[in-house]
């Protein structure tokens, strides 16, 4: 007996076939529903492992000894007291994504569905991407000698992303259209059966992101926080990170749940909307635009799961502007040293306003999600920075230069 099923988000049937990617009976989203009574795990021997996603392996849907994987997970839970004081919490912890092997939290979702893609013997793997999931997808289908192909809404990806997934030698097609309508016809070359699916509607690569709950408990002493604020595109992070958290509970090493925020950009707002309006599904936005492109997304498909999970846990979603964003990013770069891309950034954002409107208090503790490395996009950055001239290289002028007099 295996200690996972794939279970329908929709009517709830329960499958054990690793190779659907959507139920069969009525077509809705998958979802892995782990066996808690055949899974035997303690604090103790979770505590005497590295931290990273494969720390977690029981609560993982795959059974090789042998996975696709390059450390990933493991990332700092940093303090963040100068920010704490500024906006106004008890505490603030900043989960950094960035830190993974390719820079997004992507990776820890990719290790497993790759390791699940080499299981079911896929040769062709493939994503459309926003950029950072086809950044990990092309490396880990490097590592694993699989063929990718990726669908990019063109003109629309951060150098950095694009950088990446070229040079680790994905097929990559630029589209004329946004990443909803890759993401259409990348569904459908997958039901065709000419690649297999690694967006978030695989349910294996959610079930990697689960970790980031899981390690977020183990780095507190499994103390879970009042709130975790989780910047939103297509909406699979904070559903995997909500479920991880209810895994841990009903396994019985935390006992509390925190509330979950979802932040998005004002021009990409779908969850947002349906929050605001106490909807159960969204209204597709055919047009989103931020400057954070990596949540420029206007018809998220896992929407349904991150409405559940905003509303279960009694959190909300807020949307911020893009000037917001860009200045909560550079203030975590210098005010404590984080360097993250500006979807990541939309977390800090987010806090602000959910503290100004009451919805998170003064003695309460968060943990941000930054998502993705601030490299990834460094032409948002040079835009806002001026580079010095250069001087010649003579103590004196450089003293004057440097303000050092
Ligand atoms: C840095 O790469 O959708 O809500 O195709 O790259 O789970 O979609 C990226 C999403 C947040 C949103 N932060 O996560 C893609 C893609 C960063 C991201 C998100 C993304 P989801």
């Amino acid at each position: 007996m295996s200690h996972y099923a794939l279970e329908c988000v929709e009517c709830g049937r329960t499958f054990s076939d690793d190779s659907l990617l959507r139920c069969p009976r009525c077509g809705g989203l998958l979802e892995v529903a782990l066996d808690y009574d055949a899974i035997e795990v303690d604090r103790r021997t979770l505590e005497r492992r590295e931290l990273g996603v494969w720390a977690f392996r029981e609560l993982l849907p795959v059974s090789t000894d042998d996975p696709v994987t390059m450390g990933e997970g493991g990332t700092g839970l940093h303090p963040c007291p100068t920010l704490a004081d500024e906006l106004g919490v008890r505490s603030l912890h900043v989960k950094n994504e960035g830190e993974n092997p390719t820079g997004s939290f992507k990776d820890r979702g990719m290790t497993v569905g790759v390791t699940k893609a080499v299981e079911l013997g896929a040769e062709v793997v493939a994503c459309a991407s926003t950029g950072n999931t086809s950044a990990s997808l092309a490396a880990y289908a490097a590592r694993a000698g699989l063929t990718c192909a990726v669908l990019l809404p063109a003109g629309k990806v951060a150098l950095g992303k694009l950088a990446q997934a070229l040079f680790h030698g994905a097929r990559v097609v630029p589209v004329d259209g946004n990443f909803d309508d890759a993401l259409a016809v990348v569904r459908r070359l997958a039901e065709e059966g000419l690649v297999y699916l690694l967006n978030s509607v695989n349910p294996f690569r959610l079930s990697g992101q689960r970790t980031i709950a899981y390690e977020i408990c183990r780095q507190l002493g499994w103390e879970v926080p009042d709130a975790v604020v989780v910047p939103v595109g297509n909406a699979g992070n904070i559903s995997a990170i909500w479920q991880g958290f209810l895994d841990l509970r009903a396994l019985g090493l935390i006992d509390e749940l925190p509330r979950m925020y979802g932040v998005q950009a004002e021009g990409a707002r779908p969850i947002v909307d349906a929050v605001l309006e106490g909807r159960e599904d969204i209204e597709p936005d055919p047009d989103p635009e931020t400057v954070a492109t990596a949540i420029r997304i206007g018809n998220p498909v896992n929407a349904v799961k991150a409405l559940r999970a905003i509303r279960c846990s009694g959190g909300w979603a807020v949307a911020v502007t893009d000037d917001e964003i860009l200045r909560a990013q550079r203030k975590l770069a210098t005010r404590e040293g984080i360097f993250v891309e500006p979807a990541s950034a939309a977390s800090i954002a987010g806090l602000r306003r959910l503290v100004e409107a009451g919805e998170i208090e003064p003695d309460e503790s968060v943990v941000c999600v930054t998502t993705g490395h601030g490299l990834k996009d460094p032409e948002i950055v040079m835009e806002t920075c001026e580079l010095p001239e250069p001087v010649e290289p003579d103590p004196e002028r450089i003293k004057e230069r440097l303000g050092l007099r």
